[in-house]
Order: structure tokens, then sequence, then C-alpha cells
């Protein structure tokens, strides 16, 4: 499922290139536009089944477990063995820019402590 004015959904079917550095039948991972620390991926589901960590369910939470599955491996293939963070922004509150659920993992040196 494909929302047409969804950015993440144009990088999953890759009519907006993309670094992509992680893919399997659900999940693609992609380099952040405007990296925040040395590692930054952000983790999507291809199909937009979830706008944001609102509308997780009990119906269709695997692919939340999914995406934490691609994260590990990630994190593990681009040698943050000595830890990583990370991020959902939810809602107006939260931050979220992109209305396509989705995950950062940032890492590459130690992290603040504190985001606020
Ligand atoms: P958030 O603020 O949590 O909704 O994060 C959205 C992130 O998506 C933000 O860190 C920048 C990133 N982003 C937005 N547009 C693009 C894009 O076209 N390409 C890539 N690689 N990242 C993008």
């Amino acid at each position: 499922m494909k929302k047409d004015d969804c950015i993440f959904c144009k990088i999953a079917a890759g009519e907006i290139p993309s670094a992509k550095v992680y893919e399997d039948e659900n999940v693609i991972a992609f380099r952040d536009i405007a990296p925040q620390a040395p590692v930054h991926v952000v983790f999507i589901p291809k199909d937009h089944v979830l706008s944001s960590a609102d509308d997780i369910t009990e119906d269709n939470a695997k692919i939340i477990a999914d995406i934490f599955v691609a994260i590990k491996k990630t994190a593990e293939s681009l040698g943050l063995e000595n830890g990583y963070r990370i991020i959902n922004n939810c809602g107006e509150d939260g931050a979220q820019s992109v209305k396509h659920i989705h995950f950062h993992l940032l890492g590459g040196k130690k992290l603040p402590e504190r985001i606020v």
C-alpha cells in the first residue's frame, strides 16, 4: 500500500533516491538526509500501514518487531557494537515530520545522555 503524497512511500518505491543500508520483504532502511550522528539511519515499513506509533494495535504490531530485528541486524553490520539509540517521534508534540511510521537508529559516537 502506497500513499501518493508520502515521501517515505516514494523512497520505498525507488521514486526518490536514497542511500539504502537494509532491505527485506517488509522493511527498508536508508541514511537520514540530515544526519544527527555519524550513523543515522531511518527504518520504515515498505507499506504505509501505520502513520505513527499511535496507530499500533495488537493486530498490526508484527511490523514493529520486524523493524526492530532489522535495526539489530543493521547495527551489527554498521559496526555499532558499542551501542546505539532508537528513536520514534510520534505526532505533533513528538515533532514527527513525516507521517509514515519510522524509527531512527543513531550511533557511531557517545550520544548525549539527555535530549532536552
Ligand atoms: P521525523 O522528524 O521523526 O519525522 O523524521 C523524519 C526524518 O526523515 C528526518 O530526520 C529527515 C528524514 N528525511 C526527510 N525527507 C527525507 C528524504 O527525502 N530522504 C532521506 N534520506 N531522509 C529524509
